[in-house]
């Protein structure tokens, strides 16, 4: 009971913080966005996805595509019951093509899309993984189709994943969507890229980074626009809470989040960090002051995995900070962008 207090007061307080974070950005184009996904590792990933579709019904952004860099069959119709759950079920998806990373299926996504109710029916009915015969996009051919069809410098493309798919993008050359190469492509379409990748407090491996090295230093060192880095010291610090899971979700029945969430961590008591959605969270409101950046500089990652950001007056990169004050601020948008029911 008394939890429950407790997480009716957050609630209140989040109410009252409400005027202040729910208004669309009134008068501003919405941010298109491009979400690189390993979706089916860890949990983060898929409050990212609820987060990007809250997000657009406020129309604080375009939610252009999804790519996935998770190798296994169940990542891209998992994304798909996602949306669809958020009745916005036609954005494009691609799947990467033999990879060979991570291709397990992991604790979560079959399992959700299987999950039957009481009565053994399909607990989210709109998609029947038996019976569904959607194809998927290649990610890389999706991410060149997807750039073609935007304005000059107008898409953020959010790496939460491993980086195959956007060093895959740099090699590519010119096609039926472009005459440009990769490179030239992302050079004249992206805005910046945000990537959720490596550490530059600590001298850590991150998972990111170590599950497709050569293409993580290819996208660092080649990468053509603005490079925007969420540090595995950021989303670690920021947190979701039991109270959340337990109380935020209960405007129906069965969420496809929640359940995945149970699935993944074993019960609702459970924090989770927030890496991927810190990416998600600076590309649709840049100018709101929840994060801090560091100078510019380079970001090179050695043979083993290892991030090391250079400060250089004209480096394409930067690195996120975030300080105690941010953190409260970022804390209380994740608890209403990843829950609400608009
Ligand atoms: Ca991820």
């Amino acid at each position: 009971m008394q939890k429950r207090l407790i997480g009716l007061f957050l609630c209140a307080i989040a109410v009252c913080g409400l005027a202040s974070i729910a208004s669309p950005a009134l008068g501003k184009d919405p941010v298109k966005i491009i979400y690189d996904t390993d979706m089916g590792n860890d949990i983060d990933d898929v409050f990212a996805l609820a987060m990007l579709n809250n997000l657009e019904k406020r129309g604080e952004i375009d939610f252009l595509a999804i790519t996935l860099t998770k190798d296994n069959k169940y990542a891209a119709p998992y994304c798909q019951l996602i949306d669809a759950f958020y009745d916005n079920p036609n954005v494009p998806i691609g799947a990467v093509k033999d990879s060979g990373c991570e291709t397990f299926d992991g604790k979560f996504l079959r399992q959700t899309l299987e999950a039957k109710d009481e009565n053994g029916d399909l607990m989210f009915p709109f998609f029947d993984l038996a019976n569904d015969k959607t194809q998927y996009y290649d990610s890389v051919e999706l991410l060149r189709k997807t750039l073609a069809s935007q304005e000059d410098g107008s898409v953020v493309i959010a790496q939460v994943g491993f980086s195959t798919n956007l060093a895959r993008l740099l090699d590519t050359p010119g096609d039926d969507y472009s005459p440009l190469n990769g490179r030239e492509l992302a050079a004249k379409k992206v805005k910046y890229l945000v990537a959720m990748a490596g550490n530059y407090v600590e001298r850590q491996k991150e998972y990111n980074v170590i599950k497709d090295v050569p293409s993580a230093q290819k996208v660092f060192a080649e990468w053509p626009t603005p490079i925007f880095a969420s540090g595995f010291e950021v989303g670690r610090e920021i947190h979701m809470t039991g109270d959340m899971m337990k109380n935020d979700y209960e405007y129906v029945k069965y969420h496809p989040v929640k359940e995945a969430f149970k699935y993944y961590r074993g019960s609702l008591d459970a924090e989770q960090c927030t890496w991927d959605l810190t990416t998600i969270l600076f590309a649709a409101r840049q100018d709101r002051g929840y994060f801090d950046l560091s100078e510019s500089g380079e970001i090179t990652v050695d043979d083993e995995g290892f991030t090391t950001f250079e400060p250089k007056a004209d480096g394409k990169a930067k690195y996120f900070k975030v300080s105690r004050e941010q953190i409260v601020r970022v804390q209380e948008a994740f608890a209403w962008l990843c829950s609400e029911k608009l």
